[in-house]
């Protein structure tokens, strides 16, 4: 990203004023700088944002809930966690955001994951605030009932903050179908309403069909759209996904329905590479082992004889394209370099911030094809935004319905892009779902006034 001076300038002060004001908080600084960054120069454009100040007020959440969680082990230890909830922004509708359990959390974690929340949410057209929260809570290891009791805890405390019209949460990292139905069940009996609070629900109690897949199958459809731009195609192209959670799961299923090959997946052990591919069928037994029997993706590599590397990441396996499906900071500068000299071609990220600052200059000044988090994993909140919205007509579509909307939603994330992010030939998708993703939650606020 090229700036003026005087706009490194703007962009240097306002860095150290918001690091001043959150001292540590590393995650969050890096959101927002690789915003601000795109969105500075957007301003000098647009000097009515600037008097009133918008930046400012949108990088300072409108609320921050840390709270205490209490529960007792299958031994009748105590345990203590700490619950998080960062309702960051809902100028454009209710608080809307994934929850996530995982002992690395903190509140620049939640901060940064709330933020960049915000502005996916725009970008889906849905009518969708921004936040996040979770608890230092690590799920693995633990008894079905020991999440049980966590999961109510965890939602006794947070209950009085969320509701239909005020904040509705989902699943993230450590959280999928079996921990939303503990805290759903628990909600409402607390509330004694059967209301659309928490998505990804179960089919019977109100979820949405096609959201389990949503997030990676949308992550897949905007790779689709990026390369059907650029006049290629996914066709028989080799994907190397990372992590085989709930998001790398479904960006495999995807992209091997459209006719890539899927060479790697991986777990915070390692990763797995089969020279063969991943197909239908191994995928099945993968998504057996991670969701049902909860086991290690080493157990891949003995099943169907491939290589298994220990404490490595995928990213210096020789690919077209890159799916970063696990966590934060999992890309780095050397990585991003081996996936450019290995011939890659496309980035789309699965996962939220996967790539580093540096690794993000090295795809850009490049010129490969890279589309961030907010824009490429929206999927999965825009299929949140249909299940309220058919948990408020109390109707169910049908699986195909809200396939074709999950591709408009994909599609038109990809336009948005495109429209704020084109120069030249080259597409800066970062720079395009920035500026589209501000526009909106901009444009509410200053027609709030002051609040
Ligand atoms: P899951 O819990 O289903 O899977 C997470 C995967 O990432 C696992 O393979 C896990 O390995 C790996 N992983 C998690 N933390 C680390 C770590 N610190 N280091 C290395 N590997 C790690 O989560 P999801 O698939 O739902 O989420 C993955 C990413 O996608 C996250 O960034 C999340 O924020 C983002 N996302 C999720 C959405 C959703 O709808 N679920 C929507 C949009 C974005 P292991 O099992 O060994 O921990
Ligand atoms: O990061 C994300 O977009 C999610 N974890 C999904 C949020 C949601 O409300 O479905």
């Amino acid at each position: 990203m090229e700036l003026s001076s005087s706009q490194q300038e703007s962009l240097n002060r306002f860095m150290s004023g918001l690091q001043r004001r959150n001292p540590g908080e590393h995650e969050f600084h890096q959101a927002v700088l690789e915003f601000a960054e795109t969105i500075i120069p957007f301003l000098d454009e647009n000097p009515g944002y600037q008097e009133a100040r918008i930046l400012e007020r949108m990088t300072e959440p409108d609320r921050v809930l840390t709270f205490r969680v209490c529960w007792e082990d299958d031994k009748g230890a105590v345990r203590v966690h700490r619950g998080y909830r960062v309702q960051f922004n809902n100028a454009i509708g209710p608080y809307k955001g994934g929850l996530r359990f995982h002992p690395s959390v903190t509140l620049s974690i939640f901060k940064f994951l709330g933020f960049e929340q915000v502005f996916k949410n725009s970008l889906t057209t849905l009518p969708m605030g921004g936040a996040k929260g979770g608890a230092t809570f690590n799920p693995k290891n633990k008894s079905e009932r020991e999440i049980m009791r966590f999961c109510q805890a965890f939602i006794t405390e947070l209950h009085r903050h969320i509701g239909p019209y005020t904040d509705i949460p989902a699943g993230d990292i450590g959280v999928g179908g079996r921990e939303i139905s503990y805290m759903f069940g628990h909600y409402k009996r607390l509330t004694n309403q059967f209301t659309g609070t928490l998505t990804g629900k179960g089919l019977a109690f109100g979820g949405s069909l096609i959201r389990t897949e949503a997030t990676g199958y949308g992550a897949a459809y905007l790779m689709e759209n990026m390369l059907t731009r650029a006049g290629g195609s996914v066709w028989k192209k080799d994907c190397v996904i990372s992590g085989s959670g709930n998001v790398a799961q479904y960006a495999a299923e995807k992209m091997i329905q459209l006719g890539a090959k899927v060479v790697t997946m991986s777990d915070s052990d390692g990763f797995i590479h089969d020279k063969d591919g991943i197909d239908e069928e191994k995928l099945a037994w993968v998504m057996d082992l991670k969701n049902n029997r909860r086991g290690r993706i080493s157990e891949y590599a003995e099943k169907f004889e491939c290589d298994y590397f220990p404490g490595e990441r995928p990213w210096k396996v020789p690919c077209q394209l890159a799916f970063p499906c696990a966590t934060q900071n999992e890309l780095d500068e050397d990585d991003a370099k081996a996936l450019i000299e290995n011939g890659c071609m496309a980035v789309a990220e699965g996962a939220n911030m996967p790539t580093t600052a540096e690794a993000v200059h090295i795809f850009e000044n490049a010129k490969i094809l890279y589309v961030p988090s907010k824009a490429a994993n929206a999927g999965g909140v825009a299929v949140s935004g249909l299940e309220m919205t058919q948990n408020s007509m109390r109707l169910s579509w049908t699986r195909e319905e809200l396939d074709t909307r999950l591709r408009d939603i994909m599609s038109n994330i990809h336009r948005q892009c495109v429209t704020h992010g084109e120069d030249g030939d080259y597409v800066n998708y970062r720079k395009g779902a920035n500026i589209a993703g501000f526009m909106k939650v901009a444009d509410a606020m200053l027609a709030y006034g002051v609040v």
